[in-house]
C-alpha cells in the first residue's frame, strides 16, 4: 500500500470489524480507514475516523464511497452467520451472495482494488473428513450459511481467473474476542462462556460437552487477515479460500481452562438446533497451504487465550 491508499471495511460494526477497524486505524491512522455498517454505530468506530451507515446491497453507494475516498483495499464482512441463516434462509442467501457480487463487480469495473472476503469452516459438511480436514476434500455443506460460503468461494476464484480481480479469502474457524459480541453463529458459545463465567459464575452451553470445533483467538485472525492481504500476489496461490487453523477444543475443555482462573465456575449442557450444525463441521483443520504460501503461524493456544480474554473482560467491567 502507498501512503494515499485507503481501506474500506463493510460490516465494520460486527465481531471481526470492531477489531479490524481498531488495528488498521492504529496502524494507518483514523482517516485512512473508512468504516461502514447497516447499523448506525457510536463510540470508537464513529469518533476515530470516517463512518457511513450503508447497506452493502446498495452497490451504487458502495462504489461512490470507494471512489470518493480513493479506496484500494475492501474488507467485506457483512453477512448472516450460521445460526441466524438457518432462521432467515432467503435473506441470508441474498445478503451473503449479492453483497459479494456487488463488491466483486465494483472491483472488476474500477480495477486496482484488493478485496478480502471471509469464508468459514462451514463450507465443509458431514461427508468431509472431520479430523485435520485438508484444503482440498469433499465439500457438501448442509447449512444455508455453508452453501453460501462455498458458492462465494467459487465465485471469488472465478472473478480472479476470468477478470483478474485480486480477491483473497480465509476459511475462518470460530473466532473468540473480547471487544465485540459474536453475531449469531454456532461457535458463539466460546465467547459467551467467558462473559457468563465472570458475570454469573456458570454457563448453560447449547452444544454437548464433547463437541470439538476449530477455533481461533481474534488477534491471530486479524494478523492472518492482514498477512494474507499484504502478501505478494504471486504467493497467493489459492483464490477460493485458505484453510486456517488455531486451536481445537470442546466445551468441556474450555470450561476446565476457565476453572483454573475461576474455581467455582460451573457448566451445564442443553444442546439445541446448533448441535446439528456443529456435528456437520470439522473438528480440526490442516492449514499447511497457508503456512507454505504466505508463512502463516498461529500464536495463541487455549491457555494463553483464556488468560488474555479474562484479563481484558475484567478490565472492561472495572472501567464500566
Ligand atoms: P457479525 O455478525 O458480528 O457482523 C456483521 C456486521 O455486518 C454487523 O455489524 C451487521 O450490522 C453488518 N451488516 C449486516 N447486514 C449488512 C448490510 N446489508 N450492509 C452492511 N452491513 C451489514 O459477523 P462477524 O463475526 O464479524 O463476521 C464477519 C464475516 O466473517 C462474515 O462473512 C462471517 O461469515 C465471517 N466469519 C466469521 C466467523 C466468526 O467466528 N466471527 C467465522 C468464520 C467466518
Ligand atoms: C459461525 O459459527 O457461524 C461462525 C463460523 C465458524 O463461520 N463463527
Amino acid at each position: 500500500m502507498t501512503n494515499n491508499d485507503n481501506v474500506l471495511i463493510l460490516g465494520s460494526g460486527g465481531q471481526i470489524g470492531t477489531d479490524l477497524v481498531y488495528k488498521l486505524r492504529t496502524d494507518l491512522g483514523g482517516d485512512r480507514v473508512i468504516a461502514a455498517d447497516l447499523k448506525d454505530q457510536e463510540g470508537y468506530l464513529k469518533e476515530s475516523g470516517p463512518f457511513y451507515t450503508l447497506d452493502v446491497l446498495d452497490a451504487q453507494s458502495v462504489a461512490d464511497i470507494i471512489r470518493a475516498h480513493k479506496v484500494k483495499r475492501v474488507y467485506l464482512l457483512a453477512a448472516l452467520l450460521s445460526a441466524t441463516a438457518e432462521q432467515k434462509m432467503k435473506s441470508a442467501w441474498k445478503l451473503n451472495m449479492e453483497g459479494l457480487f456487488n463488491v466483486l463487480d465494483i472491483a472488476r469495473e474500477l480495477g486496482g482494488l484488493r478485496v478480502f472476503w471471509p469464508s468459514s469452516i462451514a463450507v465443509f459438511g458431514p461427508t468431509t473428513p472431520r479430523v485435520n480436514t485438508p484444503q482440498y476434500t469433499v465439500m457438501e455443506p448442509t447449512t444455508v450459511y455453508g452453501i453460501s460460503k462455498l458458492s462465494g468461494e467459487l465465485w471469488c476464484e472465478y472473478y480472479f481467473k476470468k477478470f483478474g480481480v485480486d480477491v483473497r479469502s480465509i476459511r475462518y474457524p470460530g473466532l473468540i474476542s473480547y471487544k465485540a459480541l459474536p453475531g449469531g453463529g454456532t461457535t458463539d458459545y466460546a465467547v459467551d462462556i467467558y462473559h457468563q463465567a465472570l458475570d454469573k459464575g456458570s454457563y448453560n452451553c447449547f452444544l454437548k460437552e464433547d463437541t470439538a470445533l476449530p477455533m481461533m483467538y481474534m488477534p491471530d485472525a486479524i494478523r492472518a487477515t492482514l498477512e494474507l492481504m499484504e502478501a505478494p500476489s504471486d504467493d497467493v496461490k489459492i483464490r477460493s479460500s485458505y484453510n486456517l487453523a488455531g486451536i481445537s477444543f470442546t466445551p468441556e475443555q474450555i470450561a476446565a481452562e476457565i476453572k483454573k482462573h475461576i474455581p467455582e465456575f460451573a457448566i451445564s449442557y442443553e444442546p439445541d438446533f446448533r448441535q446439528a450444525i456443529a456435528d456437520s463441521w470439522p473438528q480440526s483443520i490442516d492449514d499447511s497451504r497457508a503456512q507454505q504460501d504466505w508463512g502463516w503461524n498461529p500464536q495463541y493456544d487455549m491457555e494463553s487465550m483464556t488468560k488474555d480474554m479474562l484479563m481484558h473482560l475484567k478490565e472492561a467491567r472495572q472501567s464500566a
